[in-house]
């Protein structure tokens, strides 16, 4: 049975690969530290408020059970739900903070801070954060950005900023919801996202509380919002969706909650376990010397080192090999192909241990007179192994392809 030939998958293979994860696990920080003056500003009227609207309002609760607008945004036609309001009992008086003196100049406390609902928040300008990984800058557009349906222009045409997953939830149990909101830029060769929260400032106006999560270290990306109490919970994934099986990726829920200056993981896994598909394989070779023969034809030996460093078991690595399309090689297992003026061989390598190194050779021979070898051109082969398609983790791909040079002597 005749093998089916793969080399046409070689440009998808690697670079793909690599280009598709590397972004995504820039190592990081996971939390973002948020601290905005924003914040801070609302943390002190929250101080402020709690201390004379625990005794002046002690009639007035606003039960505002935690609301989750799932997946996909709410229809914006759909009213918030509506806040209730109820009669609550009178503090006792050892739980109340006798009431200080209204600063001069400040809002006259009293009136009960307005949650922040959905519709309001998918129509506002929003304080985007600049993004921390370096490679976004320059196209997902950060600073103040008003949204019309949850969406904004990304200043150019091919990408967007788009709100979803918008989850309301009293963060800092004061009785008030502020909200938190999945914010992603999407375009081409682009997916990236930060989870923010929302408050008011003393003016009503809403502005950013702080950064909740944005993708990096071991967060790919992440895709869900929900509330748990006070915090808000972010399902999390270990990889990239595109070009991966679907059974490769995990997903799981961390809670990040409010303590008064950022947003600190408080609940769930702090990170992914060693995934049983993922392992770190290496590549090394040596200057690729070619001498000339009797018939006038170069010849050389090819001599690779593919090793294993764990955790897992490769049970199919594969090794593209690059050379020069005036060469043709030879050796077990190598199917070549000669394309877009190189030639291309891939080979499929017996299953690999963790731990363990194997020792390729393979024979190169020019197909040309020697007056036909372009002796100019750059003459370097290259060799790259991976574990299709099966990523590697975090800077795993730096060591996955080797490149050499071909000296004619
Ligand atoms: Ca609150
Ligand atoms: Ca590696």
């Amino acid at each position: 049975m005749t093998e089916p030939d793969r080399t046409g998958d070689l440009d998808r293979l690697f670079p793909d690969l690599h280009l598709a994860f590397t972004p995504f696990r820039s190592g990081e920080p996971l939390v973002v530290s948020a601290g905005a003056e924003a914040a801070r500003t609302v943390v002190a009227r929250r101080r402020r408020n709690r201390t004379v609207t625990t005794a002046a309002l002690a009639a007035l609760i606003v039960a505002v059970p935690a609301v989750v607008w799932a997946a996909a945004l709410p229809d914006r036609h759909v009213p918030p739900p509506a806040v209730e309001q109820t009669t609550a009992p009178a503090p006792s008086p050892s739980t109340t903070t006798p009431a200080a003196p209204p600063t001069p100049g400040t809002p006259t406390p009293g009136a009960p801070q307005l949650p922040i609902g959905a519709e309001e928040l998918r129509d506002s300008v929003i304080d985007v954060p600049r993004w921390s990984r370096p490679e976004l800058r320059s196209t997902c557009p950060s600073g103040p950005i008003r949204f019309d349906d949850g969406q904004a222009s990304g200043g150019s045409v091919d990408i967007r900023l788009r709100l979803t997953h918008l989850v309301e939830l009293d963060l800092d149990g004061d009785g008030v919801r502020e909200a938190a909101v999945r914010l992603a830029c999407e375009g081409p060769e682009r997916d990236a996202a930060v989870a923010l929260a929302f408050d008011r400032d003393r003016a009503g106006r809403i502005v950013r509380l702080g950064i909740v999560l944005e993708q990096g270290g071991d967060v790919a990306g992440f895709d869900e919002l929900r509330t748990a109490g006070s915090a808000v919970e972010v399902r999390v994934r270990d990889y990239h969706l595109e070009g991966l099986p679907s059974e490769t990726i995990r997903y799981q829920w961390r809670a990040y909650s409010w303590n008064g200056e950022r947003f600190v993981q408080s609940g769930g896994p702090t990170a992914f376990p060693p995934h049983p598909l993922v392992t770190d394989l290496s590549i090394g070779g040596e200057e690729l010397r070619l001498t000339r023969g009797e018939d006038g034809a170069y010849t050389g030996t090819l001599s690779l080192t593919v090793r294993n460093a764990g955790p897992q078991r490769a049970t199919a690595p594969e090794l593209v090999v690059t050379l020069p399309p005036e060469t043709r090689a030879t050796g077990t297992g190598l199917r070549c192909t000669a394309y877009a003026g190189k030639l291309s061989c891939v080979r499929t390598l017996a299953p690999l241990d963790a731990g363990r190194s194997v020792d390729l050779i393979f024979e190169v021979r020019t197909v040309v007179q020697e007056e036909q070898l372009d002796l100019d051109r750059s003459r370097d082969y290259s060799a790259s192994i991976g574990w299709s398609p099966y990523p590697e983790s975090g800077n795993g791909y730096e060591d996955n392809t080797v490149r050499r040079r071909i000296v004619l002597g």
